[in-house]
């Protein structure tokens, strides 16, 4: 989707830094050796124009982290146990990210299901210069939203990636998030993987342009068509009342702002008035979560906020879908 500039209060518009008021030591996070680091010149402008705490404590907290890191990597726990201590613990995870993205949503509502909002500093991307700034693309090749960057300096790209995170980092905090058996565990790792894989690639149907009829047509049948798979993959975990079973996970993170997204966009632009139709777990789940579920309401009111604002602007008078769906010779609704 379109980078967009709602904000709620928690999102900082501008460069400031960490409140010191962070300051109680959480839960020690160790950076893994595979993701994007940010002892290199770049990440480190990149997290002084974030805000993330520049001058100089933000210096002497980078040379500290750097330090750690080369330490750690070439020598004994004893050094790396020095540096530990020496660095300032004042510091909050930030997450980049926007209301309305439903990429980002599915993080926010694990931070809001383990209680541990005062840890992270919510950041619109265009106080780093945006998605595709240089700062932004040095930590997060891709230039998308969400991006969690750790206390410890660690980029995190990718959502999903960012919730597993999320469930270890913070792991003695709130739900585990993650199913006990063997089958629900596959079946919410199989609800995922057909929401991100399949699902979110073509979600820009619903609200993107320009793109011709065709397109927009087939890859709303194709929504139309994962709904039934994702109908299939879940329909065993009745009576829930989440995706699989009687605890949330990670699989209703990632699938319900994305449902907050179809329940709004597709009646209301497409003539598509129940998508649930035929759907029943599905249905009885998305009723649970927009009804019953403190944390997913909430997350739910930032993601319609987003939408909203979308429709008061004749976003989709210029991006042709209101034109496309006017051409009855294509099925928009099911
Ligand atoms: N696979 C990525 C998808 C991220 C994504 O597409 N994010 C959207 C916002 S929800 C975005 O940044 N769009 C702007 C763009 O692609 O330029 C993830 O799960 O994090």
């Amino acid at each position: 989707m379109m980078m967009q500039t709602i904000h709620t209060q928690r999102y900082q518009s501008g460069n400031s830094a960490t409140s010191s008021s962070s300051s109680k030591k959480s839960t020690k996070q160790q950076p893994s050796s595979s993701s994007f680091r940010l002892c290199g010149s770049g990440g480190a402008a990149a997290l002084r124009k974030s805000g993330f705490n520049g001058g100089e404590k933000m210096n002497k907290r980078r040379r500290g982290r750097c330090a750690l890191m080369s330490a750690a990597e070439s020598s004994s726990e004893e050094t790396t146990g020095d540096f530990e201590a020496a660095l300032d613990p004042v510091y909050k995870n930030i997450f980049y990210d926007v209301p309305v993205s439903n990429n980002g949503a599915r993080n926010r509502l694990i931070i809001c299901w383990k209680n541990i909002e005062d840890e992270f500093e919510f950041k619109n991307p265009s106080t780093l210069g945006g998605l595709k700034s240089p700062e932004f693309l040095e930590m997060h090749p891709q230039g998308k939203m969400p991006l969690l960057v750790t206390k410890d300096g660690q980029a995190i790209p990718e959502s999903e990636v960012i919730s597993q995170y999320l469930c270890d980092a913070f792991e003695k905090q709130g739900p585990s998030l993650r199913p006990e058996t063997l089958e629900a565990k596959t079946a919410c790792n199989l609800a995922t993987r057909w929401h991100d894989v399949y699902l979110t690639p073509i979600q820009g149907c619903m609200y993107r342009g320009p793109m011709s009829p065709e397109v927009r047509a087939e890859q709303i049948s194709e929504i139309d068509r994962l709904l039934d798979v994702m109908e299939k993959t879940v329909g065993g975990f009745e009576p829930g009342p989440y995706l699989c079973g009687d605890k949330p996970s990670t699989a209703d993170a990632a699938l319900f702002p994305t449902f907050v997204f179809m329940t709004h966009l597709l009646p209301k632009y497409f003539g598509w008035e129940n998508v649930f139709d035929g759907r029943p777990s599905l249905e009885r789940w998305y009723k649970h979560m927009s009804t019953e579920d403190a944390c997913a309401k909430k997350i739910k009111m930032e993601v319609m906020g987003g939408l909203m604002a979308w429709d008061e602007s004749d976003r989709y008078e210029k991006n042709g879908l209101v034109a496309a769906v006017a051409n009855d010779s294509f099925q928009w609704s099911y």
